[in-house]
């Protein structure tokens, strides 16, 4: 088996919660995904990475998970994960799963004993110490608000917790832990699974002493992602599991990093130190916050995504490799985001998966963004789901006074709700998600976006995204090639070239809603022989210099 199969893949990630329900309780569940298998075989994708589906509480939907070795109820049974199993590799598909062990839940074993008492066998399976001067043992914030230590009364002690207080920091600093999780991965791995989706997996190692961070004026606490991203062991422990696990298999790995640099990722990626395959980096998915974070809203300056991109795309050329994304279960849906998602719709949805599945890297597409689903607008807090927006909106709010209306505007923009909304099938009711009461509300544009709209419909993002995929196989250039990018300061093009061989690769993709012309520098010398796909109709291969893009055009040509 060639062990790059995972450079030639096209990835669809599964939220399983929001994904199909097929037995009316309103949740997504594993027999809904084994219902869609050929929806997946059809649209032509290699490898199903599927959120976890593990026995948790669902503090924060799945990622806190209080058996690893077994399936949430809500989800099915562990027959019908095998089954699921058995038919995506029937059809030729590989499954990741989500290994999340940065932390667990509360209601985990090994937590429920840790927090007996201090010298309980599994205490140093995760991260405690005493109070300061009557506070926590430092001022680090949590990701989802507040403090990122939780005081446990009954040993008197604070433990750990980047995330919710029911997501407790697991200690790798402590030898049989890593041995627990890496005995979990195998049991996994014998079972048949390709590979895995890393969460938060840069957070495990944290500096020794966990110093204070750095208060922002007006702040309660501080960041303190300098003393636990990318830590002083991560490139150690990730060698260490490979050793231990993953060298036996032939598997795909993929190590999701907020705050990663193209720097470390280097070192991550590179095959000669045998760490991951790949990393999801977040920068291109900062480029729209301002100072104060995420709910900062700042708008996009399609000069900082080339600049950003472009850095990813040579930095890990030839070293190590991309991952691909625009949408995930944390993100809000890219058409909405960067792209039209009204009048423009189509031809920026279309556009936006043009602009990702030509450059260098694996692609991974979210549920739904192959039928081009859109952001919600709740009309109210109390119809949203997510912990990281409750919290903040409560913070901010609740705690701080600050505008309901204004922090709304953030969440419409920004909350990882906006990707949760239940998968719209047909225009039945719910969106022929579910046949009972959905766990959150569907998008009422369900009517006219579903999979059965797009599927019928030769035009649509479904059936582009489709010919997107079989365009790689067809195309080592797309696979393969090295990516330079021209027109670096035009604010509306956004156009790069593809190398590989002899062949070459021009894209040039219209970011705006005005038609602008485009014009091929004259240091590059390129005649395309033959168009490769095009959101418009009617646009053929010629020796051009240039042309004109209509709004949220692309044009991609093959050419020497
Ligand atoms: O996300 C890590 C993470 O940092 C995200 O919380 C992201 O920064 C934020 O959502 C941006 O809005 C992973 C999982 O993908 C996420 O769903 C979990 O909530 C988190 O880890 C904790 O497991
Ligand atoms: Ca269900």
């Amino acid at each position: 088996m060639d062990n790059n199969w995972w450079k030639e893949s096209v990835v669809y990630q599964i939220y399983p919660r929001s994904f199909n329900d097929s037995n009316g309780d309103g949740i997504g569940d594993i027999r809904g995904i084994i219902e869609k298998v050929d929806y997946l075989k059809e649209l032509g994708i290699d490898v199903v990475w599927l959120s976890p589906v593990y026995q948790s509480p669902n503090d924060d939907n799945g990622y806190d998970i209080s058996d690893y070795k077994a399936i949430m109820d809500e989800f099915g049974t562990m027959e019908d994960w095998e089954e699921l199993l058995e038919e995506l590799h029937q059809r030729k598909m590989k499954l990741i799963m989500d290994l999340v062990v940065n932390h667990s839940s509360d209601e985990h074993e090994w937590f429920r004993e840790a927090r007996k008492s201090k010298d309980n066998p599994y205490r140093d399976y995760y991260i405690w110490r005493p109070g300061k001067d009557g506070k926590e043992p430092n001022n680090w914030k949590s990701s989802f608000s507040g403090s990122a230590w939780e005081f446990d009364e009954k040993t008197g002690e604070y433990y750990l917790h980047l995330f919710s207080k029911k997501q407790p920091d697991l200690n790798w600093e402590n030898p049989t832990l890593r041995k627990e999780v890496y005995d979990m991965m195998k049991w996994w791995l014998n079972k048949g699974i390709d590979g895995f989706r890393m969460d938060v997996i840069n957070f495990i190692s944290k500096v020794p002493g966990l110093p204070d961070g750095e208060v922002k004026q007006g702040e309660t606490y501080a960041s303190g992602s300098k003393f636990f991203r990318d830590g002083p062991r991560i490139h150690e422990f990730l060698q260490e599991m490979n050793q231990e696990v993953l060298d036996s298999y032939d598997v795909m790995t993929v190590g999701e990093m907020p705050g990663v640099g193209v720097e470390e990722a280097k070192k991550y990626t590179d095959p000669a130190r045998n760490e991951l395959n790949m990393v999801f980096q977040f920068e291109h998915m900062d480029l729209d916050s301002g100072p104060n974070g995420k709910w900062d809203l700042k708008p996009l300056e399609l000069t900082d995504l080339k600049e950003n991109i472009t850095k990813w795309q040579t930095g890990l050329n030839g070293v190590g490799w991309n991952s691909l994304y625009l949408n995930n279960h944390d993100q809000p849906r890219i058409v909405s985001r960067f792209g039209n998602d009204t009048e423009y719709r189509v031809e920026s949805a279309k556009m936006l998966g043009t602009f990702l599945h030509m450059l260098q890297g694996t692609p991974y597409i979210y549920q739904g963004e192959e039928i081009g689903m859109t952001n919600i607008k709740f009309d109210s807090i109390e119809e949203y789901r997510d912990i990281e927006t409750l919290n903040m909106y409560k913070e901010k709010v609740e705690e701080n006074g600050e505008d309901p209306a204004k922090v709304m505007e953030s969440i419409y923009a920004k909350g990882r709700d906006n990707a949760r909304t239940p998968f719209q099938w047909n225009s039945q009711e719910h969106g022929g998600f579910t046949t009972g009461e959905p766990w959150m509300k569907v998008n009422p544009n369900y009517r006219t976006i579903n999979a059965e709209q797009a599927v019928s419909d030769e035009h649509s993002i479904y059936h582009y995204y489709r010919e997107l995929i079989r365009l790689r196989k067809e195309h080592p250039v797309i696979v393969y090639g090295d990516y330079q990018l021209i027109l670096p300061n035009d604010d509306k093009i956004y156009a790069y070239m593809r190398n590989y061989k002899e062949e070459k690769l021009l894209v040039t993709a219209n970011f705006s809603e005005e038609e602008v012309d485009f014009h091929l520098p004259e240091d590059i010398s390129f005649t395309a022989n033959e168009a490769i796909i095009g959101n418009y109709e009617g646009f053929e291969a010629g020796s051009y210099t240039g042309f004109t893009l209509k709004p949220y055009e692309v044009q991609v040509y093959k050419g020497v």
